[in-house]
């Protein structure tokens, strides 16, 4: 039966790298001999070639106490001046750094020099405000370059940075605060989102009334002209404090292994962890990252990665990896179909991107819409796309190129998590053959394994759990706060091997298929299922739009498939008849993957439950699918879908 499974899934599609792309790629096969012949002395050249150090480093990695490593710790640097004034210091002051797109279509470029001063002016005023090397400052901000500036600021200092998604509620603002116990909160009164602005400082003001009382200063940026209260003792607006601030700062350099940032993430448990990220090891292969899988050429290259500064995609694809490239990007405020769905098309052709880095939901969500809306616009200064954030299935990753890359330039779909800190898994663009669907090969200096549940390899093309094996530059250094958290969740089980809490496997090529949170797989009558593998089947077919699939607890088979599927609206003249549809569903899925992979149920919905970032919540759709009263559902962009969906279901 696994056999069958296999042979259904087997990804027969490769794409060679064009001879064009190859010849200027920034790439190479070296990359990956001098990690295998010496991966210490290929990071410690990493972070030599990459990144301005104030003093050398000549300690690479220091594992005598794992899980806790160092890397480059007796090496002194500031990430700010990395990914700012050593490039203005280099002649590149006026290159454009940030191409700002708001979402009412006002816009801004901002040059590294502006950059640079405005960083500046930051420091100089949070430093006034009392803000010291390892204080925590709060920030709650939209897709505005100030979001950008505040975090380097923070960083220039030395104080560490804690970005809460500016749709996060009052309550996880407030919990995050009080864990870190920030100083200083960093908001704007309000931000665009779908035409229309949504208050910030007002949530602040009712989270700071359920903290313990840890910040002093609340510094607002006037985006939204909304209404807002002031508390005269704490409160300070940016335009006056940090526009008056002196543009002249002094940048000290910190040790390599300074805290950076904390990133608050979901555990399995409800209490969300607060991931710590430290400066040299992190910048190192943000920048390595950002340079070889983008396949940046920062004097060409209009580079925009769709993510909020709210993520890790935005910390490292956004702020950190871009900035210590010196590469040029666009940042865009608002929602993609506001005020009309070719939007982000319509960004692409004004700046010329060249590179475009988004998440496989996005992606499905276009293809729902068509193809006829990306085709009004120009988008063939595209050579590049990347992917993040969910398995892409084989469907999405052709669309993806055709329809949006023209049809022949690389994809690239990158694994990686808050905790790793960057990019672990993918294609390097102009060296590797690309496969769609499967996030392919450890970058270079990253060891990856697959291993069962007692830690064996598996061998063949079984499935198992995804294990780094090797510490990497840019690991979480821990979970603030909470030494025995970060043992127990991800070194507890494999000893000294980092547990990602993924499943994978690898194909006969050696390439690394993503099977989804172990969590979600599924063990339908002693078969291992995953619920990415069936809905991968199910996006397949010519009716569907997206899918989302839960192993729901069953009485004979211990676990059964159950779908949630929503149908292209240009099918809707052909389905009327729902009962029909899920049964052409059911059949189709036997039919590609295997009898056992059949779904007990195919439910066909209008929405799926998505947290804010785009994730499906498969929790809740279990809780449906086993009859229970529906969970927690806090975390999703729009808490009614769930009775919507309800309604459908019954
Ligand atoms: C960067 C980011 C991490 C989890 C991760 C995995 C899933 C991310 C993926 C992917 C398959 C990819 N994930 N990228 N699964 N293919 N290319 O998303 O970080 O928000 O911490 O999520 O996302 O399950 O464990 P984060």
């Amino acid at each position: 039966m696994n056999a069958q499974i296999d042979h259904a899934l087997e990804e027969i599609r490769r794409f060679r790298p064009s001879p064009e792309f190859a010849a200027q790629a920034v790439a190479d096969h070296g990359l990956y001999d001098a990690a295998r012949a010496d991966r210490l002395a290929f990071w410690a050249d990493q972070a030599r070639t990459l990144l301005h150090w104030e003093k050398p480093f000549t300690r690479t990695l220091d594992w005598s106490n794992p899980p806790f490593a160092k890397w480059f710790d007796d090496g002194e640097l500031n990430v700010a001046v990395n990914c700012l004034d050593r490039h203005v210091e280099a002649g590149l002051g006026d290159r454009v750094a940030l191409h700002w797109e708001g979402e009412p279509g006002d816009s801004r470029d901002i040059t590294y020099a502006e950059l640079t001063e405005e960083v500046k002016r930051a420091a100089n005023a949070l430093a006034d405000l009392g803000v010291r090397s390892g204080d925590r400052v709060a920030i709650y901000l939209p897709m505005i370059p100030e979001a950008i500036v505040s975090m380097l600021a923070v960083a220039r200092l030395g104080a560490i940075h804690s970005v809460v998604f500016g749709g996060f509620s009052a309550d996880s603002l407030a919990s995050r605060i009080d864990d870190a116990e920030a100083s200083v909160v960093i908001t704007a009164d309000g931000g665009y989102r779908k035409g229309r602005v949504f208050p910030l400082k007002p949530v602040v003001d009712e989270a700071l009334g359920k903290t313990a009382g840890s910040v002093r200063h609340v510094l607002v940026v006037k985006r939204g002209e909304n209404e807002v209260e002031w508390d005269d003792a704490r409160d300070l607006w940016w335009h006056e404090t940090v526009a008056t601030a002196s543009p002249e700062h002094e940048a000290q350099a910190f040790e390599a292994e300074h805290p950076l940032f904390i990133l608050y993430t979901s555990g399995t448990t409800g209490k969300p962890k607060g991931i710590l990220h430290t400066s040299g090891g992190y910048l190192t292969q943000a920048a390595f990252t950002h340079r070889n899988v983008f396949d940046l050429h920062p004097e060409r290259d209009v580079y925009w990665c769709t993510a909020d500064v709210g993520w890790i995609t935005g910390h490292s694809y956004v702020v950190y990896g871009p900035l210590a490239n010196g590469a040029t990007q666009v940042i865009y405020e608002g929602t993609p179909d506001t005020p009309h769905p070719g939007r982000w098309w319509e960004i692409v052709e004004k700046y010329g991107v060249t590179i475009l880095y988004t998440a496989p939901t996005a992606i499905r969500s276009f293809m729902k819409l068509g193809r006829q809306i990306p085709h009004e616009f120009d988008l063939r200064t595209l050579r590049l796309l990347g992917s993040v954030g969910e398995p892409i299935n084989p469907e999405a990753w052709i669309w993806y190129r055709h329809v949006i890359g023209g049809g022949s330039i690389p994809v690239v779909d990158t694994w990686w998590q808050t905790e790793t800190g960057a990019i672990m898994i993918s294609a390097l663009p102009g060296v590797t053959d690309l496969k769609p669907g499967s996030a392919q090969v450890p970058v270079p200096g990253i060891s990856i394994d697959i291993l069962d549940d007692d830690g064996v390899e598996v061998e063949g093309e079984g499935g198992g759990l995804l294990v780094v094996t090797e510490p990497w530059p840019s690991m979480l250094r821990g979970i603030w706060g909470d030494p025995e958290r970060f043992k127990e969740t991800y070194w507890e089980k494999f000893g000294d091997k980092y547990f990602a809490g993924d499943g994978a496997r690898r194909d006969e090529d050696g390439d690394i298929w993503l099977l989804g949170r172990v969590d979600d797989v599924m063990n339908v009558s002693g078969h291992r299922l995953s619920t990415a593998e069936i809905e991968s089947s199910l996006v397949a077919h010519p009716w569907t739009a997206e899918a989302a699939v839960v192993g729901a607890s069953d009485e004979t088979t211990g676990q059964a498939v159950v779908a949630f599927v929503i149908l292209k609206s240009s099918q809707a003249a052909h389905v009327t008849d729902p009962a029909e549809a899920s049964e052409e569903l059911r059949r189709h899925v036997a039919t590609q993957i295997g009898a056992i992979a059949r779904p007990r149920q195919v439910f066909i919905v209008n929405e799926l439950p998505k947290t804010r970032s785009g994730k499906i919540m498969r929790r809740l759709l279990r809780d449906l699918a086993e009859g229970r009263e529906v969970g927690d559902t806090t975390t999703l962009a729009d808490t009614s879908i769930m009775q919507i969906i309800s309604a459908q279901v019954r």
